[in-house]
């Protein structure tokens, strides 16, 4: 595929490139004891992707830790990419918590270091402090390794009999279903399409080499919460739209059947990400359709057998996945998905291959990501066995970058058919290629295409005027109620081709 010429024109302004800056002049006074506040750093956007999808819901480790608060403290959220400026000082809290990425570990470091230099403890959490915690180290009064609800209550009585530890380690066996729910009552509602991010499952029983959770020392079995306090969750949150953000919400397709016939009853409507092997059973799909399922997130990753036995991961043939990119299509549901660049089995081929199969099978969208070896696993030590790292700049390792020497291809040539596959999925033409059979579903497709893909300038003043929330909210009830008539339907002619019910936008990293 020829480099795109529109790429290097993208729109990309400031507040989506760098951080808010943080004054090195502000003085503001003694910490309030028993105040807390948690922050999720900024991290830069990637202009070839949708700047709406970092406002579709938010990340639930603020308000999974949030909800383990003990009595007598006061906390609260802050969410540097919803463009509000650098987290508040006033009053200026007894401890900090930060969730670090590696993506955007320099600027949780960044925060950490103001934080501390004016009397807060800062406790550092989250993926990056499990993979690197000497690195992590020497940024924080304390870490919190692994699972964080059952650490951050500890912490603060610690902090509080001035007993403070280096190092906390929470373990992911505990039941999950003993956490409380998230404190989504701490989020800006207005800032996100929905609130409801949800998590029902954790773990996946595939362990593919370049995944976080093939990540050394991570021992997260597979666990599941009860199917009704999910249902609980997702009506008490109030909204129409919910979004599952399991690794794999489709690991156990007895227990997503429960799920199904928990959330059916609350007629909302929502996505999450599966392996495509739930459509294994045609009957589950079907379920899924009438629980309100509108859209998939499928980490499809490659065309090619080699690159997916490559990387471990079990999966059906790619033979067969347009065949099950059908029968979700028609049972309603949406497929987003999720490809990954630069395997060593790809070569420059793999750009238009992959981009011809997702319009041929109409995928109403999909997420490009250039193969990424994350630290501490497998594919990381691979190539830094092979020697073919190119850097460890972490702030690069973000799926839009190519960190390491590819093996069929110049890196500039894996950067410029990432590029390329990303230009031509948002084209006028690929969208129209991809529209839906149905052409009563065929107008309302085009419409969340465009607000979805082509909008980000749209999408960057949505953000900083905080208006997501009211701009999406009456598209997403109307789809919800599309979706309703669209089951009723499929109840009364079963077994027959449907029409597809159109979603919000597909839920995807
Ligand atoms: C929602 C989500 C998003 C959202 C919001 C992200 C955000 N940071 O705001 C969106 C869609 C915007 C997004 C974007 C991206 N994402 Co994302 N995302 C997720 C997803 C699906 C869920 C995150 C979540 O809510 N987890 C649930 C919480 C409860 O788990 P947790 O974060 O681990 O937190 C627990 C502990 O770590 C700990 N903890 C965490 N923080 C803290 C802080 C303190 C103080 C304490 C005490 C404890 C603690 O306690 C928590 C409870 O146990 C995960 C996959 C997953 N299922 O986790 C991927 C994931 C985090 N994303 C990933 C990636 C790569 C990206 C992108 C870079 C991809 C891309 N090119 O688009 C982008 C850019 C974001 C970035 N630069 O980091 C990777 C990260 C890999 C890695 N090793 O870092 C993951 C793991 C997906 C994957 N399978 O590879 N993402
Ligand atoms: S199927 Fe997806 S979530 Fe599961 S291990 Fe593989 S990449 Fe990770």
């Amino acid at each position: 595929m020829e480099p795109p010429p529109r790429a290097r024109r993208l729109w990309h302004p400031r507040s989506l490139r760098d951080p808010p800056r943080l004054d090195p002049d502000l003085r503001p006074g003694p910490p309030t004891p028993r105040l807390a506040l948690l922050i999720n750093p900024f991290y830069r956007k990637d202009p070839h992707a949708s700047f709406g999808k970092h406002v579709l819901t938010p990340t639930l480790a603020l308000t999974s830790v949030a909800a383990s608060t003990p009595p007598g403290w006061t906390v609260s959220c802050w969410d540097e990419n919803l463009l509000q400026g650098p987290p508040p000082w006033l009053p200026f809290p007894e401890v900090v918590g930060i969730t670090v990425h590696l993506t955007f570990a320099k600027r949780a470091f960044e925060l950490a270091r103001w934080y501390r230099e004016r009397g807060a403890k800062v406790v550092l959490g989250g993926l990056h402090v499990l993979s690197c915690p000497e690195e992590c180290a020497p940024h924080a009064d304390a870490l919190a390794v692994g699972e964080g609800v059952q650490l951050w209550g500890r912490i603060l009585r610690d902090v509080e009999a001035g007993a403070l530890q280096p190092r906390y380690e929470g373990s992911y066996l505990a039941p999950y279903r003993d956490d409380p729910a998230p404190r989504r009552d701490l989020l800006p509602r207005g800032q996100f399409l929905t609130t409801t991010s949800l998590i029902a499952t954790r773990g996946c029983h595939n362990r593919c080499a370049f995944c976080y959770l093939a990540t050394e020392g991570l021992h997260m079995p597979y666990m599941l919460r009860d199917p009704e306090q999910v249902a609980r969750e997702m009506e008490e949150d109030g909204q129409p739209y919910a979004v599952f953000t399991d690794n794999n919400l489709g690991s156990r397709p007895e227990y997503l059947r429960r799920l199904c016939r928990a959330l059916r009853p609350l007629e909302k409507i929502w996505s999450a990400a599966v392996s495509i092997d739930v459509t294994d059973d045609p009957a589950l799909v079907r379920e899924m359709a009438l629980a309100g399922c509108t859209g998939v997130f499928v980490g499809f990753e490659s065309l090619s057998p080699e690159n997916i036995a490559g990387s471990g991961k079990r999966s059906p043939r790619p033979e067969d996945y347009a065949r099950r990119v059908a029968l979700l299509h028609s049972n309603g549901i949406q497929v987003n998905g999720s490809f990954v660049l630069g395997f060593d089995g790809d070569g420059p081929e793999v750009f238009e291959r992959t981009v011809a199969w997702i319009e041929a099978n109409r995928l109403e969208c999909a997420t490009f990501h250039i193969l990424t070896p994350y630290p501490g696993t497998p594919l990381f030590e691979q190539m830094e066995r092979e020697g073919r790292l190119l850097h460890r700049d972490w702030s690069l390792y973000d799926t839009a970058h190519v960190v390491f020497r590819p093996r069929r291809m110049a890196p500039e040539e894996l950067a410029r058919g990432y590029a390329g596959c990303y230009e031509r999925l948002f084209s006028h033409r690929s969208i129209w290629r991809r529209r839906p059979e149905d052409p009563a579903a065929v107008l309302p497709y085009l419409g969340m295409s465009y607000l979805y893909k082509r909008s980000n300038r749209l999408w960057y003043w949505l953000i900083r005027l905080g208006l997501t929330h009211a701009v999406w909210r009456p598209l997403v009830e109307w789809t919800r109620l599309r979706h309703l008539r669209f089951r009723r339907r499929l109840v009364a002619r079963p077994g027959e081709a449907r029409r597809r019910a159109p979603a919000v936008v597909s839920a995807g990293v």
